[in-house]
């Protein structure tokens, strides 16, 4: 297949380990050309993703914590360093309370609320802010979502307002940048059985409905959603902003 990516650079925030979506982008865009950065939260995932990422084109492992602003600005000066502009950027971030993905939605306290969005939402306006300087020859810019921002999914609870101030936001930067000739979309896949997934209460129940229902009666693969990401960052796409693309088997249609 051609590569879609030669030529360009890319910056991937997200990987924790080998089951993260950004995992599996990361991959997909180095094996379609991409030059990559790649970010982290913490020392423990510094070192994965230095294990991980040894056969990608890799032109800086950078710490990022989203609700710093210091590592914000740091970010946007180590990626300057580079020498070269960036072309696309992957945010596949988010967290909440652990407690305030168990229990009903209206026991969500304020901090836990307020946390959600920080990390889940306002880090995609942070992040833009970050790189569109950075994107001097026009760009794209992919965050991942989920359902549970339209629909009630049992224990998504405050994640999923958290998505829907994401996707909403999605629609704000479009606008925002387009002039700029940077696109803004999000990627909205069927469950995965992520690290994030997996803390779920009942998730391999959910994985049950997939083969069973979903339209191409099977479950979302990485690679499936890591394709739509290449996709989305590649040319192919130049037509494409402010969208929320589903890749989900088609599960988003069914009504029951
Ligand atoms: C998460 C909670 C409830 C149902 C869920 C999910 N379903 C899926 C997810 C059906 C697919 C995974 N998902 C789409 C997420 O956005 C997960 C976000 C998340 C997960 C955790 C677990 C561990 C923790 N905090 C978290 N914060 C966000 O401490």
């Amino acid at each position: 297949m051609s590569k879609l990516l030669e030529g360009r650079s890319a910056l991937i925030l997200g990987i924790a380990n080998k089951w993260s979506l950004a995992y599996s982008i990361a991959e997909a865009f180095s094996r379609h050309g991409a030059v990559l950065s790649l970010s982290y939260l913490d020392e423990r995932q510094k070192q994965s993703i230095e294990e991980l990422s040894r056969d990608w084109n890799v032109a800086a492992i950078l710490p990022c914590d989203v609700t710093r602003e210091e590592q914000l600005a740091a970010l946007t000066e180590s990626l300057r360093a580079t020498g070269r502009p960036l072309h696309a950027v992957v945010h596949s971030l988010a967290f909440a309370n652990r407690e305030d993905l168990g229990r009903p939605f209206v026991e969500t306290g304020r901090q836990g609320f307020l946390l959600a969005q920080e990390v889940s939402a306002y880090s995609l306006v942070a992040v833009a802010r970050a790189t569109a300087p950075l994107m001097t020859e026009g760009g794209s810019l992919t965050t991942l979502t989920y359902i549970g921002s339209t629909r009630v999914v049992p224990n998504y609870n405050v994640m999923g307002v958290a998505k829907a101030s994401l996707e909403a936001a999605t629609r704000y930067l479009a606008s925002d940048l387009g002039p700029q000739k940077i696109r803004v979309n999000a990627i909205s896949a069927g469950p995965v059985k992520t690290a994030s997934a997996r803390a779920v209460k009942d998730f391999s129940s959910i994985l049950e409905w997939g083969p069973k229902r979903a339209p191409l009666r099977h479950n979302t693969e990485p690679a499936e959603v890591a394709d739509a990401a290449v996709f989305l960052a590649s040319d192919l796409a130049r037509g494409v902003t402010g969208n929320i693309l589903f890749v989900d088997s088609g599960m988003q249609v069914m009504g029951l």
